[in-house]
């Protein structure tokens, strides 16, 4: 166990997890009543007033919170404090329009700066470690969100950002890095660039990874994992909640535990906003129990996945989270069915391809249609048609199971689709609908 296991509140009881978030919820609350008019306001439109709010049991009541009205509440709407209390903003990457703008006080800094240092230390981490950290810095919260959580640790810190891939070798190697931070496609980037070079799992002195901010597979994992010579766990979070170290994975790697002495959890039906019991999936809500700059109750996360209070063999208490399968609005409906990106990685990975593809969806003559294009690995790169018509088969084959619909597959020389610093785009929705 690293040494920022806060054992206190993440091996509480649930019976006083329960009672810390409805002591916190209710103080909570109040305060954004009383702060954030757009709320109240959305409150007194629902017919709820502050009164009827007596325990966390009535947090069913309040109105959700969406991208749409962090839009139209852009820039300071949900803000409560004044800006002068404020000591950073943090932005989401989003890619139309107004960008979602999140504040902190010094004291959501540390919180969130605590959230993060658990993550790490879940992960074997300990203030000896060396952490290189390739998430970008800047506005995205991925930088400055491990930089802290590594700074409290008690780490070497690298704050290394994204980009330039022979300089993070350079440095990876030349400092020993043993920890690395970045998202899953660009540790898998890096892996690949790495054996390339001539390194082997065991030059790289890497020992762990802490990869989020984007949805990957099981599949994804075993191959970093071999490629760099590594555990990689799964990290969570995002922009309005405060960035990642919502969530973390333990040494069992089975789920990743929510930060629950901050952040409440619900899972909906995303149709009808109905509140699902445990184990059911549907869309990850959370309230903020005690940020004060922006503190966001029932804000809906478009992620779909499930939750599960079952007993993890590492002590910690909190709920965990599965993996997200993706964000419901990434979800592509083709020709009826819903398709989540990551079943197509799943099908690739498990025959032998690493995640670099690229799903292109069309509509021809009214119906959709669905092509995969896929980079085959150098060891499997071959200009023999019939190996390749084989390979395409198979894969067209595998995806059909896992779908139920044909997919056009083709096959590209490695090195042909662009490699992401980032989160990966994998998706071209042409359809104008
Ligand atoms: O991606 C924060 C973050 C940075 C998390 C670094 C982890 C590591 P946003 O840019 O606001 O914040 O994007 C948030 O990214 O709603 C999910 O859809 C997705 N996401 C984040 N982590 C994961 C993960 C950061 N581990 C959105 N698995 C979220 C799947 C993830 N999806």
């Amino acid at each position: 166990m690293g040494n920022y296991f806060q054992e206190e509140f993440e091996c509480m009881s649930p019976e006083k997890i329960k009672e810390l978030q409805n002591e916190k919820f209710l103080r909570q609350i109040k305060h954004v009543y009383e702060n954030v008019p757009y709320y109240r306001k959305k409150m007194v439109d629902k017919g709820v007033n502050l009164s009827d709010i007596k325990s966390l049991d009535d947090i069913k009541k309040l109105p959700f919170l969406s991208k749409a009205d962090l839009k139209s509440a852009y820039p300071q709407g949900l803000l409560a404090v004044p800006l002068k209390d404020c000591v950073r903003i943090h932005s989401t990457s989003g890619t139309t329009g107004k960008r979602v703008v999140s504040f902190y006080t010094q004291a959501d800094i540390d919180m969130w700066n605590d959230c993060c240092a658990r993550a790490l230390a879940a992960a074997g981490g300990t203030k000896d470690d060396v952490c290189h950290i390739a998430y970008g810095y800047g506005l995205f919260t991925g930088g400055a969100g491990l930089d802290g959580g590594s700074h409290k640790l008690g780490c070497l810190t690298v704050p290394a950002s994204s980009g330039n891939t022979e300089r993070q070798i350079m440095f990876i190697m030349d400092l020993q890095a043993t920890i690395l931070c970045c998202t899953p496609s660009y540790a898998a980037y890096l892996g690949e660039a790495m054996k390339e070079m001539g390194y082997a799992p065991e030059d790289i002195p890497l020992k762990i990874g802490i990869f989020g901010a984007e949805a990957w597979s099981e599949e994804m994992r075993r191959d970093i994992e071999k490629t760099l010579g590594i555990k990689a766990y799964d990290i969570y979070g995002l922009t309005e909640i405060s960035g990642p170290g919502v969530a973390f994975e333990c040494s069992e790697q089975k789920g990743m535990h929510i930060n629950e002495d901050h952040f409440y959890a619900e899972i909906i039906n995303p149709d009808t906003g109905e509140v699902l019991p445990e184990g059911e999936y549907g869309e990850l809500v959370f309230s903020s129990l005690d940020k004060q700059a922006f503190p966001l109750l029932r804000y809906r996360t478009r992620d779909i996945c499930r939750l599960t209070r079952e007993k993890c063999s590492c002590g910690r208490t909190h709920i965990r989270m599965e993996k997200p399968k993706g964000r419901s609005d990434d979800m592509l409906i083709i020709r009826g069915v819903n398709v989540f990106p990551s079943q197509i990685e799943t099908v690739l990975l498990n025959n032998g391809y690493a995640a670099n593809y690229q799903i292109i969806v069309d509509r021809v003559n009214n119906t959709d249609t669905l092509d995969v294009k896929v980079e085959m690995t150098p060891d499997m790169f071959t200009d023999n048609v019939g190996e390749i018509d084989e390979r395409r088969k198979t894969l067209s084959d595998g995806i059909k199971t896992m779908l139920g619909i044909k997919a056009k597959v083709s096959l590209v020389a490695p090195k042909t689709i662009a490699r992401s610093e980032g989160k990966a785009v994998r998706v071209i929705d042409k359809r104008k609908i």
